[in-house]
């Protein structure tokens, strides 16, 4: 017996450990041929016979664990060692990545306004009613908090469906003046050829005393803003409607594609809508208890503007996560 505990304990691997576990305690092995034996043995001499076949068993029994242990700890360290990532190699020459088009045109938004001393303003995406609408003057039962555009959890929070909240917290901590942009994703129950039910969004909000904030100011900052992301541009105002804005326009900018000669881009109009922006309704400085203020705000898509400067022409290629559109933008 003494030969098949060395045996155990020189066992190299956890296959040969088990092939001497079957020999020893299988049905058939030689432990099951000892006990076999016991019906041969003096009633006298039995208990103690079988008494020291089981103090073997055990023995051999706790020794297999034990070397098991073991060899499984050896196998893991040699794993470990085998399959280590060197995290300081180079990669194949000429492999890079690249900026996924929504971030850099999201870059190049943000850079504009921090030129013109706007700050950038962040907050949570999942909301409640007053940050997301209540405060928006959207009250209970405006079209625009329906089911279906909204999704909501089941506590009565929300995933915000714009970036307003995040203007409605900062003016609650902050008092006027207000300069500030606030980019982010965005949620929506909506799913087609040209709606993700996640995408991102960019607003700007600008709160100063009643005199100093006008239709105009707005309007020179988004031209200016429009030109440096789409170059020589013409742009028009259309009157608009927004529950939060009061006046409120939708801007467009001369079909980039064909210069305003119309084309299928452009549905044949010369114009691509990119905008939209408005006075901000006294109802929401009354809900965020502002007085004797007077502001402008703005909101633009960013998978919108991504896709007219890079010439992309279906939305889903933004989302697919295919390494060839990266590929062409390095
Ligand atoms: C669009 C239009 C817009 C705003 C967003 C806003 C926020 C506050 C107060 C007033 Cl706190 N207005 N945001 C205003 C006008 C338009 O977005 O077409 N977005 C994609």
């Amino acid at each position: 017996m003494q030969e098949w505990l060395t045996k155990i304990e020189n066992a190299v691997d956890l296959e040969e450990l088990e092939s001497i576990r079957i020999k020893l305690l299988g049905k058939k092995g030689l432990l099951a041929a000892e006990f076999a034996k016991l019906k041969n043995v003096a009633p006298s001499e039995k208990p103690k016979v079988a008494k020291e076949l089981n103090e073997l068993k055990a023995k051999i029994t706790k020794l297999l664990a034990e070397k098991k242990e073991e060899l499984q700890q050896k196998e893991l360290k040699r794993r470990l060692e085998s399959e280590k990532i060197d995290v300081s190699l180079y990669s194949p020459a000429g492999y890079k990545g690249a900026l996924h088009p929504v971030q850099s045109t999201l870059d190049r938004i943000i850079e504009y306004f921090v030129s013109m001393n706007f700050s950038v303003e962040t907050g949570p995406l999942v909301e409640d009613d007053f940050h997301n609408f209540e405060a928006l003057n959207l009250p209970k039962h405006h079209p625009a908090r329906d089911m279906q555009d909204t999704f909501y959890f089941n506590d009565g929070m929300l995933l915000r469906t714009h970036t307003s909240p995040v203007q409605i917290r900062t003016m609650m901590s902050q008092q006027p003046p207000i300069r500030m942009i606030s980019p982010g994703p965005v949620f929506r129950r909506d799913f087609d050829l040209t709606h993700t039910p996640m995408f991102h969004q960019v607003e700007g909000l600008l709160v100063d005393s009643k005199d100093r904030v006008s239709f105009a100011n707005l309007k020179f900052i988004l031209g200016d803003f429009l030109h440096y992301m789409f170059g020589d541009v013409r742009i028009r105002y259309r009157p608009s409607f927004f529950p939060f804005t009061e006046p409120s326009a939708e801007v467009d900018i001369s079909c980039i594609f064909c210069d305003g000669k119309g084309c299928r881009v452009c549905s044949n109009t010369g114009w691509l809508e990119v905008l939209g922006c408005g006075m901000v309704d006294p109802n929401v400085f009354e809900a965020v208890g502002y007085e004797n203020v007077s502001g402008y705000a703005f909101g633009l898509g960013v998978e919108r503007f991504a896709m007219l400067i890079h010439k992309i022409s279906d939305l889903r290629t933004l989302f697919e996560g295919d390494l060839r559109l990266l590929e062409q933008f390095r």
